[in-house]
């Protein structure tokens, strides 16, 4: 347990400030339907709600996030890093960094975008060069099995260019990026848990990403706003192919996918489809837009579909005009307040909820019932919302406890809402006694995505709740006008929650996913096999020369590499192979060689490669960047380029 000198202290101006984001975000945003001021934000604003958390609340957790050292975390997380283009790999409750997996940018300390190894997963430019440097990745999810992780693959998305890389959760490294055709803004992302017919495949066979922007289909440059187009997208959990994609008015925010494999839907906040701020909000109701999976293949499988410009993939028609008949429908619209932003699926696996963003609401929509809508069974598909209850102000995700609460973020009112799912339907329903609102307390500050251990899974365990708060302002050492962003740690576990940890990140994480590290089994040592260019001995070492093609392999072993020095012609192209032979856990080497731009790693057993022009004649000292050995400095070879 944590003294109380780790909960927000009295100070008031921490508290003038909160006060004064709040309402500059609320003068900015114009908001229309959430025009509260702030003296009716919060507890006033929601019915039968429970008042703010006071900081000095009394502790009712029991969780503790100190560990000895030496002690090992209990539970892994999966952050993305937002534009840095990473994913990272979080032990918790500790809050420490252990990995960066790069995936869309190119990364120092592994070479990810200089070997041809991770080129190629990047993909490249005719010349031979990174077709991209950038990314923006936001939506992390791992592949299911029973409703639980099973640990063999996690998804992110990169907005920017519209790409979804796959790690691979035995060696952390990510193994295959797919950009997906016709769409812009790729947003939300998550992996079904079951197949929608086969009830023997109860384990992720899909992933489907949303997309935010709306353009030209195909993208020919057009003005007309009106006509601009966004599609859902489904990726082939295995081979990473598109498998078909749909056509969909207003345009894709966050994804959610449901326990039985049936349906996947996604927010909606432009049903509008406007092209500035104020036509997206123009309308006092969007949508959370449903898929009905098997209908979807179906159509696809009965050729019932075109294609866009010189893309392959199957597009199936997913509009409202289209799909004016249940029985036949591959879409469903469920309205939603204004401009919503997070979709979340309840653990029970009966309800998604939305997030109202600019309303001050979350939506409950049955899953049943809309199921019950697509079989002819139920007449206004809005019925299948069973409640639509005022939390707060600027609510954006949702996780869960396993004991039936949702627990909300509030962007402005900085805090985390705790509220019971139950309770909110018989409140819908009529009953004005049942107090929905559990709990509430103040995050520093201005929280975007939350999640809670093992929340989106069916052993969610109500432990610790991670908020990732998009401001830190004065909750760490001042480094310049950048500021780190906040990651909180809240217990729980009891009936209150309880602010455990601050953690500065490195901007700019998103979305994140914290399971049981019992549901992986990661591998510290490759296999050489893994690697069809490996240099299983190494007597194969040497320079290989085809005219001006010149291939040079080597191996390591601490403290040498198999080449004590190789000689080349100015001119030649040089492929150079490394293959770690060293079989010790931890035991990685580093290739680095001067003026070339040439630095990479080589864990154990893993074999790597280059490709250069030897363009500048000299002696260049190859050498080990990596530390491995008490002669890690001495471990190095000549490169010796002849003018
Ligand atoms: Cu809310 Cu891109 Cu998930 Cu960020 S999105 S917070
Ligand atoms: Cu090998 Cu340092
Ligand atoms: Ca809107």
């Amino acid at each position: 347990m944590k003294s109380d000198s780790s909960l927000p202290s009295k100070d008031t101006t921490a508290w003038g400030r909160r006060r004064f984001l709040n309402t500059a975000a609320l003068a900015g945003l114009t908001m229309g339907a959430a025009a509260c001021t702030e003296k009716e934000s919060g507890a006033a604003n929601a019915p039968a709600a429970a008042p703010a958390a006071a900081p000095d609340a009394a502790h009712s957790g029991t969780n503790a996030t100190h560990l000895k050292p030496g002690e090992l975390d209990t539970y892994y997380g999966l952050w993305s890093g937002g534009h840095t283009g990473d994913m990272r790999v979080l032990g918790l409750p500790s809050g420490r960094e252990l990995m960066r997996i790069p995936c869309f940018v190119p990364d120092a300390l592994v070479g990810w975008g200089i070997t041809n190894e991770s080129k190629k997963i990047m993909g490249t430019k005719p010349d031979g060069s990174l077709r991209y440097t950038v990314g923006d990745s936001h939506h992390t999810h791992a592949s299911y099995k029973d409703g639980n992780y099973d640990g063999r693959y996690a998804w992110i998305n990169d907005k920017i260019n519209a790409r979804i890389a796959r790690i691979r959760l035995d060696y952390f490294i990510c193994d295959k990026i797919t950009q997906l055709p016709n769409v812009q803004g790729f947003h939300g992302i998550f992996p079904d848990k079951a197949d929608p017919v086969d009830p023997a495949i109860n384990y992720t066979t899909r992933v489907f990403c949303g997309a935010e922007f709306s353009i030209p289909l195909p993208n020919a440059g057009l003005d007309d706003g009106s006509k601009y187009r966004s599609m859902f997208t489904c990726v082939d959990a295995e081979s990473m192919e598109v498998r078909w994609q749909v056509l969909i008015d207003g345009n894709c925010d966050l994804t959610a996918t449901s326990y039985d494999g049936k349906l996947a839907a996604t927010n909606q906040y432009n049903i509008e489809m406007g092209v500035t701020y104020e036509d997206m909000m123009s309308s006092e109701r969007d949508a959370c837009l449903f898929f009905n999976i098997a209908r979807i293949e179906a159509a696809v499988k009965a050729g019932k579909f075109k294609t866009v410009g010189t893309s392959k993939v199957p597009v199936v028609d997913g509009t409202h005009e289209a799909n004016q008949d249940p029985t036949t429908a591959l879409t469903a619209y469920v309205s939603v307040p204004k401009n919503p932003h997070g979709v979340n699926a309840s653990p029970d696996g009966k309800y998604f909820i939305c997030a109202g963003k600019l309303s001050p609401t979350a939506t409950v929509i049955d899953l049943s019932k809309v199921l019950n809508w697509f079989d002819g069974k139920l007449e206004k598909l809005d019925a299948a919302i069973v409640a639509e209850v005022e939390i707060g102000l600027g609510p954006l995700h949702t996780a869960f406890d396993g004991r039936g609460n949702a627990y909300t973020t509030l962007f402005l009112d900085s805090q985390v809402v705790k509220w019971n799912v139950d309770a909110a339907i018989k409140f819908h329903a009529g009953d004005k006694a049942a107090k929905y609102v559990v709990d509430r307390i103040d995050v520093q500050y201005q929280p975007g995505h939350l999640n809670a251990s093992q929340s989106e899974t069916k052993a969610a365990d109500g432990k610790y709740l991670a908020v990732g708060c998009k401001f830190s302002k004065d909750r760490f050492l001042p480094v310049g006008p950048l500021h780190a962003e906040n990651e909180q740690l809240i217990d729980i576990s009891g009936d209150k929650m309880v602010l455990l940890a601050d953690h500065p990140v490195r901007g700019e994480p998103h979305d994140f996913i914290i399971f049981k590290r019992e549901l992986l089994q990661p591998k510290q040592v490759y296999s050489l096999d893994d690697f069809p260019l490996a240099i299983k001995d190494p007597k194969e070492s040497g320079v290989f020369r085809d005219g001006k093609k010149v291939t040079v392999k080597m191996t390591s072993q601490a403290p040498a590499f198999s080449l004590r020095e190789f000689k080349l012609k100015k001119g030649d192209e040089v492929t150079l192979i490394l293959t770690n032979l060293d079989k010790i856990e931890d035991l990685t080497h580093g290739f680095a060689i001067p003026n070339y731009n040439v630095n990479f790693i080589v864990n154990p057993q893993e074999t790597a490669s280059v490709t250069f022009i030897a363009d500048q004649p000299g002696v260049f000292w190859c050498y080990c960047t990596h530390f491995c050995h008490a002669l890690h400095l001495e471990m190095r070879t000549r490169m010796i380029v002849e003018a």
